[in-house]
Parts: structure tokens; sequence; C-alpha cells
């Protein structure tokens, strides 16, 4: 006779393995390199992690274009300490991802090949030195509000790159703000130019923290994973939360006349993003997308030669070694 207990779904056995990522996972633990992982988790985290190493290398070139036309001395140096500090963030997350078995090379190829994705903000011009305030002010702002659970990530290396990571973009996020504000303190062309700049970069900013929680195919296995705490639209409301105090001290206006608290629902009422426009950046018809992605390739032909010299520099210290040895 037919039980219902036979007609019941055969569960796959787990393996030990299986079962020790899944207690590690359950606990808040954190997964090393060296532990066992399912193929999917790995792929997941070199997907993400290489996507945003990415993002702060193309990142850089934005505001690079600033450096030698900021204002003054000190905003030179600041804007060229806060651009090398993205080229380290790049470089912590590439190794970060090359503990999962993906190579800097492969990334890199993959990257100026244009096959990798990369945030969609980078593909957006810089025309005035306001743009050098809103892209600390919302870009970073945007970036911790979305890094700062990434800390407690649960793969080790990229957590544990994300902290140092978060207190720099915390720096830059108010070097950001205090542009702005020189600028709404200074003459009415000050003002104007602050305040276009926030509006050219408002909707792109909340456009980073990727498509809308029903339509992102990767959020609920990451969430499941825990490598994202928060889904998109969780922290998008939470950045705008935490924009609205400080539009206030700047003096400027957030361009969406629909944006205010709504108390049954519990977060803020908005204008539609325009998700064609996020779409169209994607697929690479942004409105830098071309020039960018040819400076990296530039950048990375006239870097052959620092390479081949660092490469040859290990090979004789290696030799060096072996020698002594
Ligand atoms: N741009 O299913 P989801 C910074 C892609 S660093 C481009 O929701 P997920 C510092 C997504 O990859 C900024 N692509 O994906 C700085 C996926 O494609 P795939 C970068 C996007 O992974 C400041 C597809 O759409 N930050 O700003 C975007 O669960 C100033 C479906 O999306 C990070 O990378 C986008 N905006 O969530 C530097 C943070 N959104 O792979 C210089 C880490 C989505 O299936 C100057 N990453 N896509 O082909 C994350 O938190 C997540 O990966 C999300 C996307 C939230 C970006």
């Amino acid at each position: 006779m037919t039980t219902p207990a036979d007609l019941a779904p055969v569960e796959p056995e787990l393996s030990e393995a299986e079962k020790q990522f899944n207690d590690l996972i359950a606990a808040d633990s954190r997964i090393e390199p060296r532990d066992w992982m399912p193929e999917s988790y790995r792929k997941s985290l070199i997907r993400q992690i290489s996507q945003h190493a990415h993002s702060e290398i193309i990142g850089m070139q934005p505001e690079a274009n600033w450096i030698t036309r900021a204002p003054s001395l000190k905003r030179k140096a600041i804007l060229m300490a806060k651009v090398q500090d993205e080229a380290g963030h790049g470089l912590y997350l590439y190794s970060a991802a090359q503990t999962l078995g993906i190579s800097r090379e492969e990334m890199t190829d993959q990257l100026i090949a244009g096959k990798a994705k990369y945030s969609s903000i980078f593909n957006y011009p810089t025309p005035t030195w306001a743009d050098m305030g809103a892209i600390g002010w919302l870009v970073d702002g945007a970036a911790i509000c979305n890094q700062v659970p990434l800390c407690r990530a649960s793969y080790g290396p990229y957590g544990r790159a994300m902290v140092r990571i978060c207190k720099e973009e915390s720096f830059h996020q108010r070097q950001g703000f205090e542009i702005l504000l020189e600028l709404m303190q200074g003459t009415p062309a000050q003002r104007e130019m602050a305040q276009d700049a926030v509006n050219r970069w408002y909707w792109p900013s909340l456009m980073m923290f990727g498509p809308p929680d029903d339509e992102s195919p990767n959020s609920a296995q990451s969430m499941a994973w825990k490598i994202k705490r928060f889904s998109n639209d969780e922290l998008r409301q939470r950045f705008i939360g935490m924009l609205i105090p400080q539009a206030e001290v700047l003096g400027v206006t957030l361009p969406d006349p629909k944006l205010r608290w709504n108390e049954e629902k519990g977060a803020y009422d908005m204008s539609d993003i325009d998700w064609d426009e996020f779409h169209e950046v994607l697929a690479g018809r942004g409105p830098t997308n071309s020039q960018r992605l040819q400076r990296r390739r530039e950048a990375h032909e006239e870097g052959a030669w620092v390479r081949e010299a660092a490469a040859e520099y290990a090979r004789k210290q290696a030799a060096a070694r072996a020698e002594v040895a």
C-alpha cells in the first residue's frame, strides 16, 4: 500500500561539506577560502566582487578629470587622495575575488573587452566642479549605504575588505558634502552650479542600488547566503532617508516633487525611477560608456611596461632568494 510518506518528494542527502557550509551560514559565521562552498555561491561572489572592483577602477575616471582643474592646491590634494583611495579599493576587491579562483588577468580582460558589468553611475559626465561635490555626497553616500551591510557579508575576504573601504568612503562622502556646502554659501552662480549637479546625479545615484526588488534576479539567493543583508529597495529607501536632512542643511532641493514620507506605508513616496535609462546604461549606451572603456583600455596598454618591469623584478628577487636558500 502507498502511504503519504512514500509520495513526499525525496530530499537529496546533503554531504558533510554542504551541511557544514549551511551551518556556518545559519550561525552567521564566515566562509573562508579554504572552506568548501557550493559552486553557485563561488560564482555569485566572483560576479559581485569583480563588478564591484571594476566599478572602483572605472569610478576613478569621472573625478580624475578634475584633478588638474580643482580650484585650489588643497582641493587638488584632497581629490588626488580620493582617486587614489578608489584605486586601492579596486585592488582589495580584485584580491578578494582572486581567493575564489579567478585571476586578475581574467577579470581585467573581461572588463576591457566590454563583457563585464560595472556600476551604471560611472557612465555620466562631470562637466563642472560641483560634480565633485555631488559625486562625493550622493555617489559615495549611496556606496556607503549599500556597502556598510556588506562588511557582514558571509564571505570573509569580501567582508574584511569592505570594512576599510567603508571607512574611506565616509571620508569621501564628507568631502563631497563640504564642497557643496561651500558652493551653497557662495555666489548665486555657485549655488546654481551646485543645485544643477545635484539635479543631474540624484536619479542615477538611486539607480546604483540596482533594479526594483521584483526585478532583481540575484537578491533572494544572495540574501539567503547572507552576502546581501538588505534588498535593493530597502537600501534605496534608507539612502533617501539619509539625504533629506542633509539636503536641508545644504540648502539644496532633491529633484523629486513627489518625495514625502508616507506614514501608512512606512516608506517614502517618490516619482518613478526611469528604468529605461538604467537598462540603456547597462547595455553600454549611457552618456559616457564608450569613453570610459576606451580610456580603461588605453591605460591598460600604457601600463604594460610597468607590469613587465614588476614581473621581472619579482622574478629576480625570487631567483636571488632561491640562490641564498
Ligand atoms: N550598475 O539581481 P540584481 C562606488 C546588475 S562602488 C550596473 O539586483 P545584485 C565607490 C547586477 O550586477 C559602486 N549593474 O544584482 C566609488 C545584475 O547583473 P548580473 C559599485 C547593475 O548583484 C564612489 C543585474 O543588474 N558598488 O560607488 C546595477 O543582487 C565614487 C540584476 O541586479 C557595488 O558594486 C548598477 N547600478 O545587486 C568609486 C557594491 N545594479 O550580474 C568611485 C556591491 C544592478 O546578474 C567614486 N554590489 N546591476 O549580470 C552590490 O551590492 C550588488 O551587486 C548590487 C546589485 C546592489 C549593485
